[in-house]
């Protein structure tokens, strides 16, 4: 089942028919409280067979799944993002420090977005205008309620500029932080059920007719789980609305890759959706 944030309010998605929940008795117009549930499956299924079927809404009325949430992200939690991270910041002389991350027991965990910052489906996400290097990272992102229960799953992109990233380690806020450099979307998965590790990511840039960059990987290869990534995000650090946690990226374009402008980025997960967003 799936939940979306539209301009014409909530919807839930099964089986590819969209229900509205903004009539009778399962009234909500408050996305936070709904985002808070850690009951939120069943809620949801006790809802659905009361609730009036919808058209299926346009692209452009879906929103990011997001109200008062934080965005947070885990990173060099695949050996591609460790791998390259080390080569970027060897001679700042920062690479040791990505290896170690890698193998230690303490995941490495960021603020990634305030909501103001974020972007949906079909939005533009931006590049630094001091960044030279700039790459899409396509991220699975956990809904977690402020109990610290994963009850969801929906699509992040975690824009980067490695060149800032890379000349000092120190720089990793600049590199991550700044406006619409988060997309999440479309949909969030609510499910009671983890992902199976075969789940894909897959990464598609297109410039103009072309496929510049196009890659893909699985969560098999998610080094952390993500309880784990919870457990350590939470500790002794309260969520009031919850927060959404991208959980690292696994494809890494070729160093000869950068974004421009224009390019339209693609990211899709297995059971989630399509994540597209233009550069602008
Ligand atoms: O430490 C740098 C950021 C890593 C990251 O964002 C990732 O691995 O996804
Ligand atoms: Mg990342």
């Amino acid at each position: 089942m799936k939940l979306l944030r539209t301009t014409r309010g909530f919807i839930v998605e099964e089986n590819e028919i969209y229900y509205s929940l903004d009539e009778g008795a399962w009234t909500t117009t408050d996305w936070d409280a709904l985002l808070a549930r850690d009951d939120l499956y069943e809620y949801l299924n006790k809802a659905l067979p009361k609730l009036k079927e919808v058209h299926e809404p346009a692209l452009g009325d879906i929103e990011a799944p997001i109200g008062n949430q934080e965005v947070w992200a885990a990173g060099v939690t695949y050996y591609k993002s460790r791998d390259a991270r080390v080569e970027e910041s060897k001679s700042a002389g920062g690479g040791d420090f990505y290896q170690r991350v890698y193998d230690a027991e303490r995941p490495e965990l960021f603020l990634k977005a305030t909501p103001h910052r974020v972007v949906g489906p079909d939005a533009p996400v931006a590049i630094r205008a001091d960044a030279t290097w700039s790459v899409p990272e396509p991220e699975l992102a956990l809904l977690v309620t402020p109990s610290g229960k994963i009850t969801g799953y929906t699509i992040g992109n975690d824009m980067s500029s490695r060149d800032i990233e890379g000349e000092n380690p120190l720089y990793l806020p600049q590199a991550k932080v700044y406006d619409r450099s988060c997309a999440l979307g479309p949909a969030i998965l609510v499910s009671e059920n983890l992902l199976p590790p075969s789940t894909e990511i897959r990464l598609d840039v297109l410039r103009g007719e072309t496929t510049e960059f196009s890659g893909s990987t699985t969560l098999e290869s998610l080094r952390r789980t993500p309880e784990e990534l919870v457990r350590y995000l939470y500790t002794s650090n309260r969520f009031p609305a919850g927060c959404f946690l991208l959980t690292g990226t696994g494809i890494i374009p070729p160093d000869a890759f950068a974004l421009q402008n224009g390019d339209q980025i693609r990211i899709t997960i297995t059971g989630i959706g399509t994540l597209i967003n233009s550069v602008g």
